[in-house]
Formats: C-alpha cells, structure tokens, sequence
C-alpha cells in the first residue's frame, strides 16, 4: 500500500496558490540554523575534546533540541484523529438566490476551494480508525465573501441538547481518567452510566449503534451540519436549513469484526483510504443537498427544530440537490494542514445564520475558544490553512505570533488620520438575523425537547433485518464491556421506550431480565434513514483481492482483472510468496503482495481464479483459505472461476449456483465452474455484486473463519 506523493501539481485554486506561496523548498539547499547562520556539523555536538564535556556553548545543538522539544502542540480535546484533503465546492445552478446571499451556494460558475478534516471523536491522535464512533465532517470554505465553516458530523444528530452538557458528556465518552481506557472506544462504564441517565442520548445512540459508525471509507460516508441553519436572502427573508453531505459512492460500512480486527492489521485504514483515492485520482465526490422549511412548516413538526437530537424527516422536506464537493488534492504537510486547520462554527458569511439551537450557540463560543490554546494565541486565522482567500483587513493587532507588518497610522476606528480607512462595507456587511427574543432569563430545557424516544423508534423502526441484527449485536457488545450490571438494566429500560422487541432482544445478550413491555412502538419509519436506501454508483476505489498461485489459469485473471480496473476498481493479485507466479500457458505474472503480510478484511472482495494446480495448492493452503472463509463471512462478493470454485468446499462454505450466482444460499457469490476467462455476463454480475458492496442475509452458521 503505497503512500507516496503524486507529481506536484499546479495550483487549481486562488486558495493554492496562497499555500504555495508558503511552500518551503528544501532540495538543493544547505542546512543553517534558525537564524541562517549555515551549519558546519549537525552529527556531533561541540565538546571539550573528543571524550569531553559538551559545551553551553553550542547554539547549534541548543536550537535543535529546543525546536524539538517544542515540536507537539495540544491535540484536539476531541477529534483529535484527523485526516485531510483539498478540494472544491461547485453550485449547480443559481436557484438559491431566492434564499441566500451567500454567493458560493448561488454561483454556479465558482469554484469554491475548500479543506476537509475527517475525524473520529473519542480517540487520541494515534488511535485506529475503524472503531466505533461518529466521524467528523468538516469543511473550510474558502469563499469569496470570507470563510465558511461547516462543522459537521456523519451522523444528522447529536448526544446532547444543550451545550452545557458537553464536557459531561466528553468526559463521559472519553478515556476512563483514573487508567485512560479504553482508547478509541464507548463500550465502558462511564460512557454508558452517562447515557442511561440522560435519556435524550437515545436517538444518537441508536446511529452510534448501526454500521453508520464504522464507515468503510470517508468517501462512503453522509455528513450533516445537524443544526437548523438559517439561509437569509437579499430581502432579509429566513429560511431553516438543514446541510447534507450524500456520498456519491452511496453509504458502506463495515462490519463489527471486520473494523476491530483493522484496529489491528491497519490502524490508518480510513486515512490511508482517503490518501491513496486521491492519489490514483479517484476522487472522492459528495453532493450538497439542503433542507428548506420555513418557521411556519417548524411550528407544524411535532418536534422542536432547534432541538440537535432531532431529524426532519426526508419525507416531509426532501432534500434539494445543491452542488457538489470533490476532493482532489492531498494535504502537502500533515501538521501545516490537518493538525494546524481550525475550524470554528462561528465562521459563517453573509446569507447564513444561526439560530437558538442551545447546542449550537454554546459551539459558538467553545471553537474560538479552544483554538486559542491549541494554537497559541488570537493570530491562529493567519497559519496560511486558516487564512481567508477574501481580504482580511481590520484593527485586530498584536499577540503571540503575530506575522503582520502593518503599515498604517490609525489602528482604530472611527478614524480621519488614515481617511477613515478601512471603512465598513455598508450593505455587503455581515448582518445577524434581527430574530425578536422576549422572555425571561432561566435554566429550563424547553417542553418540545421533551421526547427522546419518539426519533429513536422512527430510526429502528426504518431499519431492514439486517440493521436491526447488527444493532442489537453491538448493543450487545457495547453493554457485555459494562463491569457494573445496574447501568446494563438502565439502559435496557430506556431501550423498553424505543422498541420492546429491541429491548428484549438485547437484554438477552447481556444478563438483564427481559423487561415487560411498557409503551406501544408508534409504528411510524423513515425508509431515508436505512442505508439499504442509499446505495450508491459504481465501485471505484474497491480493492479485490485475486487469490493465485503457479498454476493459475491467465485468462481468467486478466481479463477479469482488466474490467475492474476499467471501472476504477484497484485489483490485487495475493499469492503464498510475493515475486510472479507460473501460468498454465508458461508466462509468469506479477505478484502485488505475499497473502502473509496482508488479510481479507483490507479487501472489498475476493476472486479465485481458474487453474486445475492452483487451485489443489490454494486448497492445501489454510491462510488463502482462510482469507476466503473470512471474506464469505464479512458479506462480500465473491467470484470464483472454473477449479478455482472448489476451494469453497474446502473451505467449508454454503453451496453457491453454479451459473452467475448472486441470490439464494450463497448470495454475492458469482461462480462458474467451467474453465476459461469470464464472459461479459460474468464480468457484469460481480460488477453488479461490487456495486452492493455486501450481503448480509448469508447463512454463516457452518462458516469457522
Ligand atoms: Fe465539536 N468541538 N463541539 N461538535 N466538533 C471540536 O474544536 C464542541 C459538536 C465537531 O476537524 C473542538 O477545534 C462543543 C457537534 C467536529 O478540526 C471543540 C460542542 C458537532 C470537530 C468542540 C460540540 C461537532 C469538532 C475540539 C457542544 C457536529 C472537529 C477541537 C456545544 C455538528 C473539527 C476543535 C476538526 C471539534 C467543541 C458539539 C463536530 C472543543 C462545546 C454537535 C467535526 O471546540
């Protein structure tokens, strides 16, 4: 799995050519010190003779040292696993001129540049990327009216209602403090305690539960702003909105065992993903889409939108396709990029507002606040990754790190010494939203916040069996790491107010007495909610594993091999030992990888080739068996050609059709026993399978991999 870089490219944006003009390069020059002094030797330190005491004296070994010392800045309280990319954001069309100002959603012949960080949220910097957890999604547009930042998550809802309650929760979900365990993970105490006395967490809890939380690729993945926005046009006019990221490649996921055993053979799976999509050109692609609704369609909603753990449902305000997002440029410098982004929810340009959302209000004020500490200092908007591509000029001065020069005689305003310069825009100014407040100061939670469960029902009521499956199951996971049993009764009676099926189920996974049933299920769904609705096109970027060896028939490699990656899928030829391997007609072919140094949860898919001695050695040959077994189980397509479909005895799986498959016992499974290439048809039916990425509804009971 390379990671190199691609050939530097131009810059496709004005935002890149501000970074390159930043870009430090080092080939061809002599090492100096900080202060361009040039270095004589930086391998050994100055000394009193050879064997002698080092001198105080040696500025070089002081700076170098220092430098080092001072190299980590604080991570991220949360999110703090990170990966990024460049890319842009186009309009389709101008219709949105009726609702905004803001010109990047109204000008389709902009091509607005933009950053992206994913992220998980529980996890230090160096924990893995496939565990359970919500991802973050957040975008820096770099607009022309100023930056935009859209500080959202993959999941539409949140934990908590008022942001008061967020270091609760953090500390909650967080490391244990008195062992620091567990990392990158919620199945412990402290975190379910938390959510079984604070029951507005079902709702998010349920999505934290289904396979939304261990995507298979950033680029696979939804985002959403979450909060009611609002849209305000020229006319002063507000609209709420809800912001969508829909992957163009449709939602997948992984499955439990298959993301914790990454944990393992590929911590960076996700970031690496992202990386190699992008520099193969593949790149990732979503579209934005918009909520629309007015304050009068919110009064008709039987919940409160300004309540964060609340959906609009897609079938009462669908979502408008707005413009698309394409990611197509890797960071150059992971710490001047990623580490150094900040992005503040606070940063919003003319055309979009707030509203009262009490999450999204105290989110106002905590990302300016943490980017002060975690940066050091109020200059943090001019590290070149934050800096605006629109003119930043006002009399904000001084502080740490400040890389201005101003040259100016007036540092306030209103001024007549620089001609009252710079003055205020007039009507391109920012206006907040002239929304009228009336009430009296109190802490309350408001009456329409009242309802967690209602959502939560709606959720699983909207999942297909096998969602529902792999709910229970990793509720069962999650509650089975619980130590103390009453926080495990606590929250199968709060599960007892989603679904009592729901409940009962878990309960008898986890040793908690199957409670009686204590309200009706509604019976209402959302068929938006289930990812088996949001398939997507195409399977670039899908790795397929081809199990050969010597003796494998040619044919049926590459011409099978040649389709996918016609349709910009990245197959792989894994044999015992890496080098090439003897076909039947006496050529060899290349090997990518040794089957040792790699596992079938790093693959989409798995094709066993034809090839009468390759496929008796691979049947001899527990680890491709293995590898196979375990693909079968983790639901992914399989293709089998000629002798190559005998290794699925061996390896003890269901009977498959022998014909093109798909359905029946064996579903996914696209085998042929008769020897040759693949036709058009077989090429066709294991595209069709890559494209539905899994099938879950295998039996797996026989299967021991
Ligand atoms: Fe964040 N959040 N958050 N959050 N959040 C941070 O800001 C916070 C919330 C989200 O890639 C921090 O720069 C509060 C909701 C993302 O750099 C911090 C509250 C949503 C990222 C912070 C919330 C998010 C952060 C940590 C409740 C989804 C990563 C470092 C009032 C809509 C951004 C930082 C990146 C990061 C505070 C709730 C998403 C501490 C106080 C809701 C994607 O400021």
């Amino acid at each position: 799995m390379t990671t190199q870089r691609r050939d530097d490219n131009p810059p496709t944006s004005v935002k890149d050519e501000q970074l390159r003009a930043h870009a430090v390069e080092k080939h061809g020059s002599y090492l100096t010190t900080d202060q361009g002094i040039p270095v004589e030797d930086t391998d050994n330190s100055l000394k009193v003779g050879q064997r002698g005491a080092t001198l105080l004296e040696d500025f070089h070994l002081r700076e170098k040292l220092t430098r080092f010392d001072h190299e980590r800045i604080p991570e991220r309280v949360v999110h703090a696993r990170g990966s990024g990319a460049h890319g842009y954001f186009q309009a389709y069309d101008d219709s949105l001129a009726e609702y905004t100002t803001a010109e990047f959603l109204r000008d389709p012949l902009a091509e607005t540049p933009v950053f992206v960080r994913f992220s998980t949220v529980q996890g230090p910097r160096g924990s893995a990327d496939t565990v359970r957890d919500v991802r973050g999604f957040a975008t820096k547009f770099y607009t022309s009216q100023g930056n935009f930042d859209l500080v959202g998550n993959n999941i539409p809802v949140f934990f908590i209602q008022d942001g008061i309650k967020f270091p609760d929760f953090v500390h909650a979900v967080k490391m244990e403090p008195h062992n620091e365990i567990p990392t990158g993970a919620s199945a412990h105490d402290t975190f379910w305690d938390f959510v079984s006395l604070q029951p507005e967490t079902m709702h998010m809890i349920m999505w934290l539960m289904s396979d939304r939380a261990i995507p298979r690729s950033f680029a696979t993945m939804q985002g959403f702003g979450v909060h009611s926005f609002r849209l305000i046009n020229a006319e002063g006019r507000s609209t709420f909105a809800k912001f969508h990221w829909t992957p163009k490649r449709g939602v997948q996921s992984l499955v439990w065992d298959e993301a914790q055993q990454i944990a393992g053979r590929d911590p960076d799976f996700n970031r690496r993903d992202l990386w190699e999509l992008i520099e193969a050109g593949r790149f990732p692609e979503y579209e934005l889409g918009l909520q629309l609704f007015t304050e009068s369609d919110a009064e008709r909603f039987d919940f409160d939108v300004l309540d964060p753990t609340k959906i609009v449902p897609e079938e009462r305000v669908p979502v408008r396709p707005v413009g698309r997002l394409v990611l197509n440029r890797n960071p150059d410098n992971f710490f001047a990029e990623t580490e150094q982004v900040a992005f503040c929810v606070q940063n919003v340009v003319p055309g979009i507002g707030f509203t009262d959302d009490p999450l999204m209000q105290a989110r106002l004020f905590s990302y300016l606040d943490t980017q002060l500490t975690r940066l050091g200092g109020p200059n943090f908007a001019s590290i070149p990754i934050n800096r605006p591509i629109a003119p930043v000029v006002n009399h904000q001065q001084d502080g740490f790190h400040y890389d201005e020069v101003p040259r100016r005689e007036a540092n306030y305003h209103p001024n007549s010494i620089s001609d009252g310069y710079p003055k205020i825009p007039g009507e391109n100014g920012y206006v907040h939203y002239p929304e009228l407040e009336d009430g009296r100061k109190l802490r309350r939670r408001p009456e329409s916040f009242a309802d967690h469960y209602g959502q939560a029902t709606l959720f699983w009521n909207s999942m297909s069996a096998w969602e529902k499956k792999h709910i229970v199951e990793a509720y069962r996971f999650e509650l089975g790491h619980v130590e103390r049993r009453y926080i495990r009764e606590r929250v199968v009676d709060h599960l007892n107010h989603v679904d009592h099926d729901l409940a009962v189920a878990v309960a008898a996974g986890v040793g908690v007495a199957e409670p009686a049933k204590a309200v009706d299920n509604h019976g209402r769904s959302s068929p938006a909610l289930s990812q088996t609705n949001k398939g997507g096109r195409g399977i670039k970027g899908l790795r397929i594993a081809f199990l050969v060896t010597d003796g494998v028939d040619a044919a049926s490699v590459t011409a099978l091999r040649d389709a996918l990656r016609r349709d910009d899928a990245v197959p792989e030829l894994l044999a015992p030992a890496d080098g090439t391997v003897r076909t039947t007609d006496g050529a060899s072919l290349p090997v990518d990888r040794a089957i040792s140094t790699v596992a079938s949860v790093l693959y989409d898919a798995v094709v066993v080739p034809d090839g009468t001695d390759a496929a008796a050695a691979l049947r001899s040959n527990a680890q491709a068996l293995h590898f196979l077994a375990e693909a079968y189980k983790h639901a992914k397509p399989l293709a089998a050609l000629g002798a190559g479909t005998s290794l699925f005895e061996t390896a003890h799986l269901p009977p498959f059709a022998n014909g093109l498959g798909g359905g029946g016992a064996a579903a996914g499974v696209v085998a042929r026993e008769e020897s040759g290439a693949p036709d058009d048809a077989f090429v066709t039916a294991f595209v069709t399978a890559l494209e539905a990425h899994r099938f879950y509804d295998r039996p797996l009971e026989t299967v021991v991999a």
